[in-house]
């Protein structure tokens, strides 16, 4: 099998390669045996998140931007990885839980739900309780889930920086009923120099218990901080 050339502790170039072919032929058997097979010979579940699911779904976007795969090609490599995340899912639970509550949505007419469902497995997997409410979150629907669970952090995924109209006023409604609750924010949207730093700073200006995290190191830096 070919996993089994690549035994380093990291996913090996070769590893990858093979996973992203296998993501775009549709292959979600060969996917998950080599994941699975991964994670048994020793390779964090971080890795596995950051360094072959994440990057085979930016290649998935680079090369649907180009025209180089099919819109359908990419739903299938969509749906082969929540179908991954899922598998991977005993093994968060596994971990030593503490009475720590992570509520993560995306906001409003945002669709992309894989970055936000890998934060809140990132939580599970520091022993908190995440619970990702997944795309398209209405804002009523997630007040009522605070009400009920009574988090200790809200996270707010956005990808498409059009989106942030339905961002604000999802912060505004929060900050009304919760002023005091922290929220962090993610995702791509606010990623790099530009428009999406500014973003994210005015929003962090106007919302002092909002904090921004990069990618999920930073993330992981707070969590194993105290
Ligand atoms: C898969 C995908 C889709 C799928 C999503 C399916 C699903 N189940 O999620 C579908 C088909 C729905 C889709 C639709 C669209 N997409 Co799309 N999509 C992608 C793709 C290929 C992968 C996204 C992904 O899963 N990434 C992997 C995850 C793990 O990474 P992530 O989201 O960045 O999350 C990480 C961090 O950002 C962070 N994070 C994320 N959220 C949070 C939250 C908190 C609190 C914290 C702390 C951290 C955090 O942690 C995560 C783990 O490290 C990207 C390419 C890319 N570069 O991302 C394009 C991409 C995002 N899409 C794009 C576009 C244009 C669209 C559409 C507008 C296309 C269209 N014309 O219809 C629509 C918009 C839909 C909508 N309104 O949301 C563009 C956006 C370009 C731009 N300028 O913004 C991209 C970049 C593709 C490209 N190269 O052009 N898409």
């Amino acid at each position: 099998m070919t996993v089994a050339l690549d035994t380093s502790s990291s996913i090996g170039e070769f590893c990858y390669q093979t996973y992203l072919e296998k993501l775009l032929a549709g292959d979600r058997h060969h996917c998950a045996d080599l994941v699975q097979e991964r994670l048994r010979q020793g390779v964090t579940l971080k890795a596995v998140y950051l360094d072959l699911i994440q990057r085979a779904m930016y290649e998935v976007g680079t090369l649907w931007e180009r025209n180089a795969v099919s819109i359908a090609a990419e739903h299938l490599a969509s749906a082969t990885t929540e179908l991954l995340l899922a598998q991977i899912y005993p093994q968060l639970f596994a971990q030593p839980h503490k009475n720590l509550r992570a509520i993560i949505a995306c906001v409003p007419r945002e669709y992309h739900q894989i970055g936000a469902r890998m934060v809140a497995d990132f939580f599970e997997l520091h022993g908190w309780h995440g619970f990702s409410l997944g795309a398209n979150t209405p804002t009523a629907a997630l007040i009522s889930m605070i009400r009920e669970r009574d988090p200790d952090v809200v996270g707010l995924s956005m990808s498409l920086l059009f989106n942030r109209p339905h961002l604000e006023s999802m912060l505004a409604e929060i900050n009304r009923e919760f002023p005091t609750l922290e929220l962090f924010l993610g995702g791509r949207a606010f990623s790099g120099d530009g428009a999406g730093k500014q973003a994210r700073e005015e929003l962090m200006q106007r919302y002092p218990q909002l904090v921004y995290f990069a990618s999920l190191n930073e993330l992981e830096s707070y969590l194993t901080s105290g």
